[in-house]
């Protein structure tokens, strides 16, 4: 027989006999891969937004947990992208007529929105005339395991505030006071470019403690700190492969 003949011939049975052979185990072997891999307890995948890389909580003083990387922060953008198509983030006045610099949306049964009569929780969004978006699931169950986490069981949000600061933006010290009851704690989760977070006492005034949230970061302060004054120190300039020149907060609180 001729050479190429030859060498034709064995492709050929190699192709007849062999390949559909080596494909079938190739597709057995996939599908065994796909059929045993146990569901992902972490991540978008399964609709949770719990961050794969969780490190120990971290005791900041009486009633304040630091949870660093606690939350997935991309499975969370990408709902505040759909949350903020539906309620826009805007920057209020404050009852004062000040312009405030944080941009605002909010989620939720209730929205924290600030009026010429005072600061107050409202079911509708002002600017669309409509109900706020209702909170993700993912959203609530995140607040609530944080906050078990950080010793306080039983935590069930009906608001989920959206802040968005840019480079030179901060947030004056201040106390979360407009809440009925405040046995709950607040839940605060940090999202893309790192800020400094000022952690004063009962009092006003005095001199903060400085804590460095980061991307993923949540912090929760509740019991007798519940009412601690606080404020966020104006965002440096900076970039986030999430984010761009941003820094979002989700702040989570039981209104009514
Ligand atoms: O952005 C933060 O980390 C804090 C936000 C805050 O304190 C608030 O919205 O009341
Ligand atoms: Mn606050």
């Amino acid at each position: 027989m001729h050479q190429s003949t030859k060498i034709d011939n064995a492709i050929s049975d190699f192709t007849r006999a062999v390949l559909p052979k080596f494909m079938q185990r190739l597709g057995s072997a996939i599908l065994f891969t796909v059929t045993t891999q146990k569901p992902r307890t972490h991540g978008p995948a399964i609709d949770d937004l719990f961050a794969v890389t969780r490190k120990t909580p971290e005791p900041i003083r009486d009633g304040v947990v630091l949870l660093p990387a606690f939350a997935d922060s991309g499975a969370l953008l990408r709902r505040i992208e759909r949350l903020i198509r539906v309620s826009p983030l805007r920057r209020m006045f404050t009852p004062g007529g000040r312009l405030m610099q944080v941009e605002m949306s909010n989620c939720g049964a209730f929205g924290w929105i600030s009026e010429p009569s005072g600061y107050r929780y409202r079911r509708r969004d002002p600017l669309t005339g409509k109900p706020w978006p209702a909170m993700p699931g993912a959203f609530r169950a995140l607040a609530r395991r944080a906050a078990e986490s950080a010793g306080f069981s039983g935590f069930d949000p009906d608001v989920c505030l959206l802040n968005r600061y840019t480079p030179g933006t901060g947030l004056s010290p201040h106390r979360d006071l407009d809440e009925a009851d405040r046995c709950w704690p607040i839940v605060s989760v940090s999202l893309g470019l790192s800020a400094t977070f000022m952690l004063y006492g009962n009092q006003r005034g005095g001199t903060p403690q400085l804590i460095a949230l980061h991307d993923g970061d949540v912090l929760v302060f509740g019991g007798p700190a519940r009412l601690a004054y606080h404020g966020v120190k104006k965002l440096a300039a900076g970039h986030h492969p999430l984010t761009g020149a941003c820094r979002y907060n989700l702040t989570f609180r039981r209104a009514r």
